[in-house]
């Protein structure tokens, strides 16, 4: 086994991680003298004025740093003052975000089109409903043709959301009437995103757009173009061609792992290769191989986002999130970790090595080096998904070092789309969101939260996710979740419906009505943009005001960490949703820039950002925000009602 240098200070592991599984995979890498993501980033001292964004390097005039603590102090050397160095660091990570999940969109329409125009012969639309019904939501007149007509239609429309140098984006058609006439007020309604990402670009390069609140015009534009661009695509699309998700039962930690079975974790965020993956596995060619080779069968886990969706789609067990990724490999169980794009940390290469695990690549866009590249095509997935699984099963025959699964996993409900939530809430003839409004009209819902995204070394995994949703349900508010954080709460036992007795008196009736979890995971964070379309069909169901932003809603990441998590914070307080975020933002407090984003964007009819790093604060930070909203609907008192208990109506009456 090779050897790593071992970290100089070490916390105990709990104190890391609420997630039991990984702490002890974390006290196993230090025994065996490997580094993993958890202790290098406790280890990890950041640049005091880098965390504040107070510092430029988009020329080689400096880079520049400003003080933090006295920020109007000093200019760039160009003279960019501290708001346009931070407006301008913002918008390049929501560029970045947003064109990472327009990347993945248009991967997911090329498969679309690739399946229409025959090429692609394994994968098929599935879905055939969904597709009339996306086709007919962006005006596609659908009456007399054929299901291969939509689609070519379809394809066509949606194309534009990358390629429009003008217009609309299709998915625009989908926002609520008079949130979109806001955006078309303040000029953000996004064209196409490359031209939205490359505009951005542009305007925040050295001696470009210096005046932030012009910037932020195109950084609004760009984050739209991505939750109502390239994520919405990935998401509708790939219900489409691989299923709509609804409830399932599924397996969450590492005790997925099975120590007999050859295992394969898939890891990353397009869906078609796991997909191709699951088909694989299941082929009796290789199970009898794996046999031979001395093991009980095959057992395909996912993580991170990707396995989000397989679970949601398929009931795929999942073994963890962001903050586990390199800990799994740690049991020594895992065969081939496979990925794709995006959050798939370098640092797994040297945690493979150690382990004797292949760690495969599988996407043209995101080699390692010290990875094994076998690419991933989608007019032949079999020639890559048989060389995985000829290499999983061989590493297994020669496995050599012990192996060590943490016994530990739990089952939850998974695969709450917002079709299924229509469903669950008005049946299947009358399906509609009015009942959830209803339930918020009368109180016994006091609002609805989306909590999401990463999980980040800089805090004890899990820990503000998990005592967050805690208290927002404790107090009536229904929570929507997707990506890691949806893993953090279904580890902790929050999916299922018998953790509605932990929630407050009127949502645990509610979820008991219906037979729901408090907490619904609606699957990866490109699935965030099924919070949008709830959303919309929110103030469309009438009730609750006529704009996203005037709904009783809040959003949080908590632990977040990557540039998308920005993009998405963006474009969800671009549609009307005050949304905080745990950790701290790259902004320095007291400037101009920070008051636009935590006050001025509401003032113009959007939501606002927040901040904090304790959940309660947080929790209470999204509370009050609902509760103005009620207040603003004049649907307060009706919450006051409720709220009373039989002791105070016998006293009332006494
Ligand atoms: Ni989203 Fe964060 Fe990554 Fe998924 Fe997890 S880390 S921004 S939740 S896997 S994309």
């Amino acid at each position: 086994m090779a050897k790593e240098i071992i970290t100089k200070k070490q916390v105990p592991a709990s104190d890391r991680t609420m997630c039991d599984a990984t702490a002890q995979m974390l006290e196993k890498a230090r025994r065996d003298g490997v580094i993993i993501d958890l202790d290098r980033g406790y280890d990890m001292k950041p640049c005091p004025i880098g965390v504040q964004s107070a510092c430029c390097k988009h020329c080689f005039m400096g880079p520049c740093r400003l003080n933090p603590r006295d920020p109007y102090k000093k200019v760039g050397v160009c003279g960019a003052t501290i708001d346009t160095i931070m407006s301008r660091n913002f918008g390049r990570m929501v560029a970045a975000g947003s064109a990472s999940h327009n990347d993945h969109g248009m991967n997911i329409l090329e498969l679309f089109k690739g399946i229409i125009d025959g090429k692609v012969k394994d994968f098929k639309i599935k879905n055939t409903f969904k597709l009339e019904e996306l086709a007919k939501s962006i005006g596609i007149d659908i009456e007399d043709k054929e299901i291969l007509e939509v689609a070519k239609e379809l394809y066509t429309e949606l194309e534009k959301t990358f390629s429009n140098v003008e217009g609309e984006m299709p998915f625009t058609k989908r926002v609520p009437k008079e949130t979109l006439e806001q955006w078309r007020r303040e000029g953000v309604v996004p064209r196409g995103a490359m031209r939205e990402i490359m505009e951005l670009m542009s305007r925040t390069h050295i001696g470009c757009d210096q005046d932030y609140n012009n910037l932020s015009k195109q950084i609004t534009r760009t984050a739209l173009a991505d939750g109502w661009g390239g994520s919405m695509i990935a998401t509708e699309l790939s219900d489409i061609m691989f299923g709509t998700p609804s409830p399932t039962l599924a397996d969450v930690n590492m005790g997925v792992l099975k120590e007999d079975h050859v295992n394969i974790i898939v890891h990353g965020h397009e869906p078609a290769m796991f997909e191709a993956m699951l088909a694989g596995v299941n082929d009796k060619f290789f199970i009898d191989a794996a046999k031979e080779k001395g093991a009980k069968g095959i057992n395909l886990v996912g993580m991170c986002c990707s396995g989000a969706e397989m679970m949601s789609r398929h009931g795929v067990p999942h073994a963890g999130s962001f903050g586990s990724t390199e800990a799994v490999i740690v049991t020594g169980a895992v065969d081939a970790m496979v990925v794709d794009i995006q959050c798939i940390k370098q640092g797994l290469a040297s945690v493979a090595k150690c382990y004797d695990t292949y760690l495969i690549t599988t996407n043209p866009r995101a080699h390692i080096e010290g990875a094994t590249h076998i690419e991933f095509e989608e007019t032949n997935p079999g020639k890559c998904i048989d060389d995985v699984l000829s290499k999983a099963i061989a590493r297994f025959g020669t496995r050599s070092m012990p192996v060590e699964i943490p016994q530990i996993t739990q089952s939850g409900i998974h695969g709450f789309s917002h079709e299924y939530i229509e469903y669950m809430l008005g049946g299947v003839y009358r399906g509609s969101y009015t009942p959830l409004n209803d339930n918020i009209i009368n109180g016994r819902i006091r609002g609805v939260a989306g909590v999401v995204g990463c999980t980040n070394p800089k805090v004890k995994q899990d820990s503000i996710h998990i005592e967050l949703v805690k208290e927002l349900i404790k107090n009536d508010v229904l929570v929507l979740q997707t990506g890691c954080s949806q893993i953090s709460l279904a580890k902790a036992g929050f999916l299922v419906p018998e953790a509605a007795c932990l929630a407050g008196d009127g949502l645990a009736e509610v979820c008991e009505t219906v037979g729901m979890p408090p907490v619904l995971g609606l699957g990866s964070c490109v699935d965030n943009t099924r919070i949008l379309i709830a959303a919309s069909a929110m103030v469309k169901a009438g009730g609750l005001g006529n704009t996203i932003a005037d709904l009783p809603v809040a959003g949080c990441a908590p632990e977040w960490m990557s540039e998308k998590a920005i993009a998405i914070g963006q474009y969800f307080v671009a549609s009307g949703v005050y949304t905080v975020f745990g950790i701290g933002l790259p902004i320095v407090k007291g400037t101009k820039y920070y008051d636009y984003l935590f006050n001025g964007m509401e003032k113009q009819g959007f939501g606002k950002w927040g901040t904090a790093s304790d959940p309660h604060e947080i929790a209470q930070m999204m509370i009050a925000h609902i509760d103005k909203k009620r207040k603003q609907l004049g649907i307060d008192k009706a919450r006051e009602r409720t709220l009373v208990d039989m002791s105070d109506r016998r006293q009332l009456t006494a």
